[in-house]
């Protein structure tokens, strides 16, 4: 993939996009396979992998208006359409918001079951779970008409019922099996993913939400240090989505996955702001397939190494006490740790940080 660079488009009163998010564009985390969001993106393919899709990433995060809203039946005051909201290169031009933006061209290339990861941009509020710039991971399936069947009552999800209720009303062209299997096969695989991530004891919840361009729609929430984390947006596509794309075929799901909040979770990483550091003590600790790893909190203070070395004088005793008290009295708690590396008859050595 070319670098992303902005200096290309006309700017206009839609502009507002700063030096700190510039910097984030070609930062390209996904291109260390041993980085935390590396390893949960790959662990999320090898789930899909035998279901046979295909993983797409390392694409421009550049989209139009219409990519991003437009094509994805967002109403004009929608509140992401606004430069309070969202990243705009220019009036036509932004940041996308989210992977969905990516997926129109997938279809009309004619894939079917996909998976496209990238990085995507809002304003957002400051706190441990947003960042003004994080990484989603879409998937979607498009069924074949011979694939919509009536499926048996017990694979039936709870929420399948809800969904032929009340949303055959607004996409008309559904039928009844067509919402039934489509559902099923979302909640289902879905709910397969969240154990193959966090195993069977974790607990996760679905709710029903709202998307322009899904309906039925459901959020997936994992519980995680005492509250529930919204981890995942879902639902059946629009139809005139699947039309407008040229598509034959009326029936498909998609998802998106913050892959932050994932990784945080499966790694208990206490704050968003971690993925983009370059500190080893951060970095070192993570290596690709390894999904078990707990991430070991560090000082926020930069690493900071000092090696000491004493000449014991013949017959004098070493006062290995005496010796931190003297750096606690000059580092105080910035000190944080100081350790016997090599010791001879008559030399003591000694590092600290
Ligand atoms: C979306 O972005 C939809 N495009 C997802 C989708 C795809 C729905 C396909 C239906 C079909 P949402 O805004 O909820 O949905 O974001 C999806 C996930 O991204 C959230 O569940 C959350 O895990 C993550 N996320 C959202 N905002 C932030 C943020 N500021 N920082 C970190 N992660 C975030
Ligand atoms: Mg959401």
């Amino acid at each position: 993939m070319a670098q992303t660079s902005l200096g290309e488009y006309e700017r206009d009163s839609m502009s507002n996009i700063g030096p700190s998010i510039i910097a984030k564009l070609n930062r390209r985390l996904f291109a260390q396979p041993n980085h935390p969001l590396s390893i949960v993106k790959t662990h999320i393919h090898a789930y899909f992998q035998p279901l046979s899709f295909a993983l797409f990433d390392h694409f421009d995060p550049v989209v139009s208006v219409k990519q991003n809203f437009d094509d994805l039946c967002f109403p004009p005051d929608h509140p992401g359409r606004r430069p309070s909201d969202s990243y705009f290169i220019n009036n036509h031009t932004l940041l996308r918001t989210h992977m969905t933006a990516n997926e129109g061209e997938f279809l009309r290339a004619g894939h079917r079951s996909f998976l496209i990861a990238g990085d995507v941009y809002r304003r957002d509020q400051i706190d441990a779970t947003h960042y003004p710039v994080f990484h989603q991971l879409e998937g979607v399936r498009v069924f074949r008409d011979d694939e919509i069947h009536e499926s048996n009552k017990e694979g039936e999800s709870p929420f399948t019922q809800h969904a032929i209720k009340y949303d055959h009303e607004s996409q008309p062209a559904f039928n009844q099996a067509a919402l039934r299997t489509v559902t099923d096969s979302l909640y289902h695989t879905l709910n397969g993913l969240m154990r193959h991530l966090f195993g069977p004891d974790v607990p996760i919840r679905w709710q029903t939400c709202y998307f322009p361009f899904t309906c039925p729609s459901f959020e997936i929430e994992v519980f995680y240090r005492g509250r529930w984390v919204e981890v995942c947006g879902s639902g059946v596509l629009q139809q005139s989505i699947l039309q407008e794309n040229g598509l034959r075929e009326r029936n498909a799901w998609a998802f998106g996955l913050g892959l932050e909040r994932l990784a945080m979770i499966l790694f208990d990483i206490p704050d968003i702001r971690l993925f983009w550091s370059e500190d080893e003590r951060f970095l070192s600790q993570f290596r690709a397939g390894q999904i078990n790893t707990r991430f070991q909190p560090f000082s926020k203070y930069p690493a900071c190494w000092r090696d000491l070395s004493f000449w014991i004088g013949d017959g004098a005793e070493f006062d290995e006490m005496g010796l931190y008290d003297l750096i606690r009295e000059h580092g105080q708690d910035l000190v944080e740790d100081v350790q016997l590396v090599s010791e001879s008859h008559e030399c003591l050595c000694f590092y600290y940080l």
